[in-house]
Formats: structure tokens, C-alpha cells, sequence
């Protein structure tokens, strides 16, 4: 059973998405992930949002472009957390997408990431997730020590570079 479902408004947003994907992945998350349009296929937008808690899905990212509204419709139809992702596939670099998602109106609320911030949308359901699973949030700790030690070898590289210069 899929704890995330993924949600993208065309296959073209998958390049983006798989980043979401190699996420959840990295952390045995389960996923199922699919094409659905809140403006072309509002009906399976609506069926989706409507039966995705009974279906045992915890965690909802939806990924679309241009006038972005999944995130908001999915949302208005579901009580589970919809994190937002909004995609670059515009002349306006993503910025559409973004506002469209970001500005929800009172009392629905989507989490969104940054345009194409597709690792930040699979990392943030992890960490929804995380809260009802010990063995998850241990494994997040040591994401983020691996990613701090990562960091600071890039700096004691650069404190060797800055010698030879
Ligand atoms: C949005 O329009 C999709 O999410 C995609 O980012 C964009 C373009 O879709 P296609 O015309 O490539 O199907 O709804």
C-alpha cells in the first residue's frame, strides 16, 4: 500500500518529479504516482482527493505548471497534507506556478516548495511521516549528519584551496 501519493498535472512534470521520487525512495517510502489535471481532468481530481485517505495514503505532492491549481483543488477536497510543487514549464520561469500554489486562500493550506524543488517536496513527506514512525526519524537524523559532514569536508577543501592562492 502507498504511504505518498504523487501527483503531477502532465508527464511532462516528471523530470522534475523524479527527484520526489529518488526521495521517498532513499527512504523505503512507498509511493504510487500518477497524471491527473485539475483543469483537464477535474472529475479524477476530485474522485483521486476523494478516496486517497481510504486507500491509506498519508501524504499527498502535487507537481504542476503554468496556472498551478492541483495542489489547492486536491486540498479542498482532503484532509491529508498536500505539499505543493510547483514546476518550471512556463515563459514565466515557474513564478505562475509558484504564486498559483503558495497564495491559498484561509483555511485550505498547501506546503509548497520551491519551483522544482522536487527533493524538498520528497524529503518533507518523509518528515510528515516520520511522525508516527521512530525507525524513519532515526533515519532522517542521520540524513541530515551525513549531509552536515558533507558540508563541512567542502569546507575544510576550500581552507585547503584558499592556502594555494
Ligand atoms: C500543467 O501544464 C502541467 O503541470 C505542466 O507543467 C504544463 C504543461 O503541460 P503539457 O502541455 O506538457 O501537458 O498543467
Amino acid at each position: 500500500m502507498a504511504q505518498v501519493a504523487i501527483i503531477m498535472g502532465s508527464n511532462s512534470d516528471l523530470p522534475v518529479v523524479k527527484g520526489a521520487i529518488e526521495q521517498l525512495k532513499q527512504f523505503d517510502v512507498t509511493y504510487e504516482a500518477h497524471v491527473i489535471s485539475a483543469h483537464r481532468t477535474p472529475n479524477q481530481a476530485e474522485n483521486f482527493a476523494k478516496t486517497a485517505k481510504e486507500r491509506g495514503i498519508k501524504v499527498i505532492i502535487a507537481a504542476a505548471g503554468k496556472a498551478a491549481h492541483l495542489g489547492g483543488v486536491i486540498a479542498a477536497y482532503t484532509t491529508l497534507p498536500v505539499i505543493a510543487l510547483p514546476i518550471k514549464s512556463s515563459l514565466m520561469d515557474g513564478l505562475d506556478s509558484l504564486l498559483s500554489m503558495v497564495q491559498m486562500p484561509s483555511g485550505i493550506p498547501v506546503a509548497t516548495v520551491a519551483v522544482n524543488g522536487a527533493d524538498n517536496a520528497g524529503i518533507l513527506a518523509v518528515q510528515m511521516l516520520a511522525l508516527a514512525d521512530p525507525d524513519l526519524e532515526k533515519r532522517l537524523e542521520k540524513f541530515k549528519e551525513d549531509m552536515a559532514a558533507a558540508v563541512m569536508e567542502k569546507d575544510a577543501k576550500l581552507q585547503e584551496e584558499l592556502k594555494n592562492l
